[in-house]
Order: structure tokens, then sequence, then C-alpha cells
């Protein structure tokens, strides 16, 4: 993809460096400022020139308030990104981010680009467009992280002006493999040019838009983020005969194909009540 404009921040920290999305993103991002500073807890690739890699669990408070010096916005993508344990996401999202917003407050960050996820609102129906000011119905505990962290951003918004635009990415990947993907698609193009939209929008407060290309089939509706700016240019279109083919007929009555958190909605430990592997307590 052609670099969008010839804008240069001075320092863009991206977290979650070594994860899928921030390898893809290194290079797509270094374009756009002087200075990139990348962290994750996992190994990262040594810096290029206009780098800087930093080893940072999201859970070190001290770590983080120096992880945040001299940065002038943040792409935070790094923390547990699946369901998990309550205990394995609360330090990683729910401290993790207290941690990287009061250090950004501390260190005078001016904006954050959150890495939120469709399962914040995955228990709406797959026969729903929703748009992005719904009541939350996290599908997860990993879902339920990531509306603390969208309400994190808009306490830190309303208390300390500092500016967040949270992404409800759908499925971010090379190109859709399920049918579920077919409305849940972002490709990487329109993951770029969602955040360059959400770095140089004027005035942000603490907006939430869906992450996803201008699929057919959506069950999204943008209209509460339009000045963000953001628009798709890419369609999981092209890949749908393919996509349909393969998988056939779906069953509409199960969970995962009836709500738009997909597979989540079944995942760990409960199950989904009423189906079979959910447990009785
Ligand atoms: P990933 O799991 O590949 O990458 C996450 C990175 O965060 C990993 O490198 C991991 O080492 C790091 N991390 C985990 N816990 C950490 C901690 N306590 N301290 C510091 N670093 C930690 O995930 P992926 O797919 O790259 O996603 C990136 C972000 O985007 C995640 O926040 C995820 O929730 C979000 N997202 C991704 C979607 C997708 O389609 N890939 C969809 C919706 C949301
Ligand atoms: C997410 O939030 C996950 O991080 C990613 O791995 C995908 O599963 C995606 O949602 C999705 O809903 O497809």
């Amino acid at each position: 993809m052609q670099e969008l404009t010839g804008l240069r921040f001075k320092r863009l920290l991206l977290t979650g460096a070594a994860g899928a999305l921030g390898r893809m993103l290194r290079p797509r991002m270094k374009r756009y400022c002087e200075t990139l500073r990348v962290s994750d807890l996992a190994a990262m690739d040594p810096a290029g020139e206009g780098e800087e890699v930093v080893i940072a669990p999201l859970e070190d408070e001290a770590a983080m308030y120096d992880l945040l010096d001299g940065v002038d916005a943040v792409l935070h993508f790094g923390g547990v990104s699946i369901e998990k344990p309550f205990s394995t996401v609360l330090p990683a999202n729910i401290v993790g981010a207290y941690n990287l917003y009061e250090a950004a407050r501390r260190r005078g960050t001016k904006r954050i680009i959150f890495a939120s996820s469709n399962h914040v609102t995955g228990f709406y129906g797959q026969d729903e467009t929703i748009k992005a000011h719904v009541v939350p119905r996290p599908d997860t505990f990993y879902g339920l992280s990531k509306a603390f962290g969208e309400n994190l951003a808009q306490f830190y918004f309303d208390r300390h002006g500092l500016e967040t635009v949270s992404i409800r990415i759908g499925s971010c990947l090379p190109e859709p493999v399920d049918r579920r993907q077919l409305s849940s698609w972002l490709s990487h193009d329109d993951m770029e040019r969602l955040l360059v939209a959400a770095l140089t929008a004027p005035i942000v407060g603490h907006s939430i838009v869906y992450g996803a290309s201008d699929n057919r089939t959506t069950w999204w509706d943008n209209s509460q983020g339009k000045h963000v700016g953001y628009r798709p240019q890419d369609t999981s279109e092209p890949w749908r005969a393919a996509v349909e083919a393969k998988q056939g007929p779906v069953d509409t009555t199960r969970p995962e194909v009836r709500f738009q958190g997909g597979g989540f909605v079944v995942l760990g430990p409960f199950a989904f009540a009423g189906q079979p592997g959910a447990e009785a307590a």
C-alpha cells in the first residue's frame, strides 16, 4: 500500500510488537514517524534504523512509565488476544491497560489507539446491525477486558483529556477463511488506513470504530465514528464463493453461528448454557 500522507510523528509506540498484528504493523507504521518504539514481553527483531526495541511487560508499572517517555501517540496492541482464564487476562489486559494509561497521562502522551475487539459485543446476533454506542455484551473474559479498556479510555478522556480511538477489530487476517469472516474481515491495508485515520483525525475524544473492511455482509454500522474519517477500500467479496463452497450450509441454531462473536461464545469453562460441554456449576 502507498504511504497515505507525508505525516511524521516524532515518536510512536507500538505495543504487542512480537504478535501477529504487531509484526505486520511494524514496517507499515515506521513510515509515519521519525522513531518507532516497539515493545512486548516476548523477543522481537532487533532495532532497525529509526526504531527502539523495549521488552516491557504491561503489568510492570515502572517499566510502563519508562516506556511512555517521549511518546506522542500509542498503538496499543499488546495483551492477551484470545479467551483465557480470568487470572491470565487480568494482569495483561486490565492491570496492564491501567498502567499504560496512567503512564501516558503522567508522560503527556496525547492519543492512544486501542486494539479493542468485536468480542466486546459478541453476544449480539448475526441478524443484527449494531452501532458503536450499543450496550456492550461481551462474550468472554477476554471481551470483558476489552470493554474495561474502552471504559478506561473514556475515563481518561473525561478526566484528563487523553484521547483514544478504540478499534473493535473484527478478524484482521491476510484473507477471510470462513463464513463468519466474510462479515468480520479487516484487510491489512484497511487496518493501516484505519490507524492513520485514528492517529490524524483532528478531534476524537474517545471514539469507538468497528475495524472491518467494506464487506457486503456486515453487522456493524460505523456512523457514530464518522468523524474519525476511516474509509475502507477492501472487501471480502472476492473470497465469498470459495469460502461458502468449502464450508457448505451452516446450522443457524448453533450459538457460534447465531452470535457475532462466533466460536468465542462457546469458549471457556462455562461453554454455552444448555449446550453439550457446559459446566453444570
Ligand atoms: P497476538 O496474541 O499475536 O499478539 C499480542 C502480543 O501481546 C503478543 O506478542 C504477546 O507477547 C503480547 N503480550 C501479551 N501479554 C503481554 C503482557 N502482559 N505484556 C506485554 N506484552 C504482552 O495478537 P494479535 O492477533 O496480534 O492481536 C493484537 C491485538 O489486537 C490484541 O490486543 C488483540 O486483542 C487485538 N485484536 C486482534 C484481532 C485480530 O484479528 N488479530 C481481532 C480483535 C482484536
Ligand atoms: C479477536 O479479538 C482475536 O484477537 C482474534 O484472534 C480473532 O479471533 C478475532 O477476534 C475474531 O473475532 O475473528
